[in-house]
């Protein structure tokens, strides 16, 4: 469900905020982090493989090898409107990707490709928000 998927990104966006300078995540690399979605996202800085690090260690989302915390991550994703429908689903996709990217050892490099991965696997699976989604919304969150 591509709604849910737009309030999950908008959400966990909001960590980013809190990351930038831990990550050392430039702002013009990424001023919002729903450009995640955009067809031309490159996934080329190790410095955003970081920033989703410590976004998702701020929501308690990974386990101490610093892989996905499945009850962790159904819970946080349940906490969003009709998160229950897409929850499972969301989980066992970034597992899929974790388990494809398991040898790479510098976390911030496998956290990345994990995210493309699993950015991959949502537009194959037809629940990738919009653009236009995520655009309008951030815009009314704004006003
Ligand atoms: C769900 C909203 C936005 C998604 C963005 C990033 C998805 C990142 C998945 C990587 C999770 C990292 C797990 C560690 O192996």
């Amino acid at each position: 469900d591509v709604e849910v998927m737009k309030d999950v990104t908008l959400g966990f966006g909001e960590a980013l905020q809190h990351c930038r300078e831990e990550s050392q995540l430039s702002e013009d690399k990424m001023e919002e982090f729903f450009h995640f979605w955009r067809d031309d996202f490159k996934f080329e800085d190790r410095e955003l493989g970081c920033a989703i690090k410590c976004m998702s260690a701020h929501y308690d989302l990974l386990t101490d090898s610093h892989r996905m915390h499945h009850e962790n991550t159904d819970r946080f994703i349940k906490s969003f409107p009709n998160g229950e429908v897409l929850s499972q689903q969301m989980v066992q996709l970034i597992h899929e990707c974790e388990q494809q990217h398991d040898a790479e050892e510098d976390h911030c490099w496998r956290i990345l490709r994990v995210a493309e991965c699993f950015k991959g696997a949502c537009q194959r699976h037809g629940i990738a928000p919009t653009m236009e989604m995520l655009m309008a919304e951030f815009i009314m969150e704004a006003e």
